[in-house]
């Protein structure tokens, strides 16, 4: 597999299948969507996303794991490698941290052209309690060495990407890996992991887009060089074009959605609502530090809305803003600042694979 890998790296095997496209949604797209599904908006209206309304992505089949004989192994670079079962797990101390889950090509079918993977509109967020053993704690106990730089994660599942056959696996660095909020989880909101969301254990790394929460997880490997696999590398970089090298997907990009206001046409969802006061409400999130505004646009003017507490430093914040609709169409619209000062784009943030796509979203209504 390995040597699979070394001979394609050369041509970099695209993690797209195929140049982006301005023509309409091809059938393979259609495929990846069915199967992959994104939160309803209106989901956005609770702290806590229950678990069929949370995003899900899964690159290749959800594995069907017998937990009973099912164990997680921790090795490579440590003073010993530890082989545990679930109930061993279990029975060291856990923390329940709430985060917002995205997915690093959210907003990519919005692009202009539109790169062919998974045609997430806005919607692949949730926010969910996880509650597991900090990494943090496994790597002491095995005793990390000095010459260790990252740790790989790989799943049980396992396919083939870009003609490179692979179980899914994904690095962190050393300093993130130590992080105490770093989470191995066998629970999510209280109850044991659904099958779509990595059962029987999963990484969970608050403030990173979702690619590196490695699901159905098998083993930790400490390494002493920087990890090369696909979905490291040549998967998830902010690339220009094929042929450039780019630089890697980490952390999310500061984010606000919207609940739509109103009752949906069914076919087109366009909004529409009676006139008179309406309180707009919505949520937003940054994996580089608090969120310090959000100003919500409607006709193109802005306004400042008010902002909640969140759950914990890496779960999404509500905010809201009173509106008096007047009739006639509007277009509403909200755009999030972080604590480094980043705001969304107003226009596309273009790149070959589609990634980090945090553009504002916006929301047609019609008031009668
Ligand atoms: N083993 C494994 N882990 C994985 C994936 C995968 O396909 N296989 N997909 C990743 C991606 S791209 C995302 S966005 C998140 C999605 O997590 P969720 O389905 O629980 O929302 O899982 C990540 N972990
Ligand atoms: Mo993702």
């Amino acid at each position: 597999m390995k040597q699979i890998y070394r001979q394609r790296q050369s041509a970099r095997p695209a993690p797209h299948a195929g140049e982006p496209t301005s023509g309409p949604l091809t059938p393979e797209e259609l495929q990846l969507a069915a199967r992959n599904h994104s939160m309803p908006l209106e989901a956005l209206r609770r702290d806590i996303t229950p678990p069929g309304l949370h995003y899900v992505l899964t690159h290749f089949d959800i594995p069907d794991i017998d937990a009973a004989s099912w164990h997680l192994q921790v090795k490579g670079a440590v003073e010993r490698s530890l082989e545990l079962s679930l109930a061993a797990l279990k029975k060291d101390p856990a923390i329940s941290i709430p985060v917002t889950l995205e997915c690093a090509g959210n907003g990519r079918s919005l692009l202009k052209p539109r790169p062919l993977s998974q045609p997430w509109i806005l919607e692949a967020v949730g926010t969910a309690e996880w509650t597991g053993v900090p990494l943090a704690y496994l790597l002491a106990k095995a005793g990390v060495l000095p010459d260790a730089v990252e740790v790989v994660f790989t799943g049980a599942d396992d396919g083939i990407q870009g003609g490179v056959r692979q179980r899914y696996a994904r690095s962190l660095p050393i300093r993130e890996a130590m992080r105490p909020d770093v989470v191995l989880a066998y629970r999510m909101n209280g109850s044991e992991l659904p099958p779509q969301h990595g059962y029987p254990l999963r990484l969970v790394v608050p403030g990173w887009y979702g690619m590196t929460s490695v699901k159905w997880l098998e083993s930790i490997d400490v390494v002493t060089v920087p990890f090369t696999g696909y979905q490291q590398q040549p998967a998830y970089r902010y690339q220009d074009s094929a042929d450039d090298a780019g630089t890697p997907v980490s952390r999310i990009r500061i984010r606000s959605l919207m609940v739509p206001p109103g009752i949906p046409d069914f076919f087109t969802r366009n909004r529409v609502l009676p006139r008179g006061p309406v309180m707009l409400t919505g949520r937003a999130w940054s994996g580089h530090g608090a969120v310090t505004r959000v100003e919500v646009g409607i006709d193109g003017k802005w306004a400042t809305a008010q902002l909640e507490k969140p759950a914990g430093p890496f779960a999404w914040c509500k905010w809201t803003l009173p509106w008096v609709a007047d009739p006639g169409e509007h277009e509403l619209a909200c755009r999030a600042t972080d604590a480094t000062g980043a705001t969304q784009p107003l226009g596309q943030n273009w790149n070959y694979q589609g990634m980090g796509n945090n553009l504002v979203q916006r929301v047609r209504v019609t008031v009668d």
